[in-house]
């Protein structure tokens, strides 16, 4: 039949479906619905044109030709492919926000978004749909609509331990936001180093960024560099949301602040770990470049720290368009319970005084009855809770507040990958304590609404994949560390829920993945060829 002799040629996908197997073009992540037509493909050449909206075609132009070659005609062509957006509700999209329709028959390629976010989207899968015919180029007839399960869907970048450039963050939101990720969170502040330019406090940059873990150059983005960063997130749909991490993870401050920082409190775990595994001790006013946690705090009983602390985030609310600020608040070991909860109490409400939702680790939820009621909850613990994890993070969700889901031992893209047992060598980078290693299984099977008792989708604002860079060094590192592992992440974010759909399964998934080999290949993603992945 038509759809199979499809499957052969193009990126598909065996799928059982009403107890046959059939072939869907593999889109990742799952579309809500997606069912193939009966026509002969549709045909991509350099006739093919493209119409509507300009950003959006753009967009379409940028992925043909990186994946093909050809170059998509502005007007009109013997064939062509429509643009458009549609926000009303009787729409074929149904008006939802970042919802699409894509319809393929022989003659047209119709995209629909319900808002530019939604074509974007669409854009990404047609981009995925693509598929070589012999020397030619085709699209494969078949209708798929689709809108995200969740409004948060991130990815994290730890740019203190390792520094990342400008140009680097610009090809990292290109990845994730063709897996339609909506949210880069940037981790700009840890013990090793402070990234963001600040002319309320020069000194954080000019004293406190040049180095970074094991001996590496520092960095910081100046106020011009966040800017092109946020706008460029922007064109992706993206949103950013920086995060200045306190009270802990405050060495840095104190090389900049000496006044506001506690001296370092070196525990008999931290000296243990030191003498087995070399390294050095924390010493106040010396750039830390180890990687050990939870030995500096930020003086919370001086009133002088809250004033940095509004200034900073004071400065970084006028810098970031997104509604969201993140005040850290994780691993503060060395902070007294009760004054770790009397300070993110009052950062978070000096963020939600700038009119901005304060997010946190969840460990600030020990505190949640008295944090702003806005206040949502990031969630690091394991898919099982253990110690009460899952208990401060629920007390976000009693207090008004949402989830975001980042459970260490799924989607911490920063966890090594299992050794090879066959030819494909596993990258030595990573780490391992969240039950580490981790693998593309386990990244994907994982269900949001199952992880945090009591807590269902409303609860949930969304899904993050963090990537701590204490072994990450290159942009190369992050490709290898994030593909395929960050597309089991945005599967979680945006497809309906596991059991809602017959493609919500790891079978499925890997298979679908596998088939977007030729797509990453030609991004130029350096991805993990995985041997838990039948690569095309
Ligand atoms: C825990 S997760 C941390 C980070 C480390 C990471 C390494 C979290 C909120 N804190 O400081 O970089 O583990 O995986």
């Amino acid at each position: 039949t038509a759809i199979l002799a499809a499957s052969l040629l193009a990126g598909c996908a065996p799928v059982a479906q009403n107890g046959d197997t059939v072939s869907l073009p593999a889109v990742v992540p799952a579309p809500a619905s997606i069912e193939a037509g009966s026509d002969a493909p549709f045909r991509l050449s350099a006739a093919t044109s493209v119409t509507g909206e300009t950003d959006a075609a753009a967009a379409l132009a940028e992925i043909v030709a990186a994946r093909t070659g050809l170059v998509p005609a502005a007007g009109d062509g013997s064939s062509a492919i429509e643009l458009r957006i549609d926000s009303s509700t009787d729409s074929a999209t149904g008006g939802g926000a970042e919802s699409y329709r894509i319809s393929v028959d022989e003659a047209s390629v119709v995209v629909t978004g319900a808002d530019a976010a939604g074509l974007f989207y669409g854009v990404q899968t047609l981009g995925q749909l693509i598929a070589r015919d012999g020397s030619e180029w085709m699209v494969p007839a078949v209708t798929i609509e689709d809108a995200p399960r969740f409004a948060y869907r991130g990815v994290m970048l730890d740019v203190a331990r390792h520094f990342h450039p400008v140009e680097t963050v610009k090809g990292y939101i290109d990845r994730a936001a063709a897996l339609k990720f909506n949210a880069l969170h940037l981790h700009l502040t840890d013990d090793q180093g402070w990234r963001i330019q600040l002319e309320s406090r020069p000194e954080l940059t000019a004293r406190a960024s040049a180095t970074a873990v094991g001996g590496d150059a520092g960095g910081f983005y100046s106020k011009a560099d966040y800017r092109e960063i946020v706008e460029y997130a922007a064109s992706r749909h993206m949103i950013v949301v920086p995060e200045l991490d306190m009270p802990g993870h405050t060495h840095a401050v104190g090389l900049a602040y000496p006044e506001l920082a506690e001296d370092p409190t070196i525990s008999d775990e931290m000296r243990e770990s030191i003498s087995d595994h070399g390294g050095e001790e924390p010493l106040s006013g010396v750039a830390y470049e180890g990687t050990a946690v939870g030995f500096s705090s930020l003086k919370t009983r001086d009133e002088a720290t809250y004033d940095f602390v509004a200034d900073v985030f004071g400065e970084l609310a006028a810098m970031t368009p997104g509604p969201y600020l993140h005040f850290g608040g994780d691993e503060s070991l060395s902070t007294a319970s009760e004054d770790f909860a009397a300070f993110v109490t009052r950062a978070s409400d000096i963020i939600a005084d700038l009119g901005k939702t304060p997010v946190a680790w969840h460990e600030a939820g020990a505190a949640a009855g008295g944090l702003a009621d806005t206040t949502v909850g990031q969630y690091w613990g394991f898919r099982t809770p253990q110690d009460g994890a899952g208990d401060k993070a629920r007390a976000f969700v009693d207090n008004g507040g949402q989830l975001i889901l980042s459970p260490a031992d799924a989607i911490y893209l920063d966890m090594k990958y299992p050794p090879a047992s066959t030819d494909v060598a596993a990258p030595e980078l990573g780490l391992t304590w969240a039950n580490g290693p981790t693998s593309v299984e386990r990244a994907y099977s994982w269900e949001p609404s199952d992880v945090i008792g009591g807590i269902d989708d409303s609860g949930i604002l969304g899904v993050e994949a963090p990537l701590w860079t204490e072994t990450i060094r290159t942009a190369a590192d992050i490709d290898t560390m994030a593909f395929p592992r960050a597309a089991a992440a945005a599967e979680a974010a945006w497809s309906p829920a596991t059991g809602a759909s017959h493609l919500r399964t790891w079978a499925s998934f890997r298979e679908r993945v596998g088939a977007l080999g030729p797509l990453w290949t030609s991004m130029r993603i350096d991805f993990h060829p995985s041997e838990e992945i039948p690569w095309v």
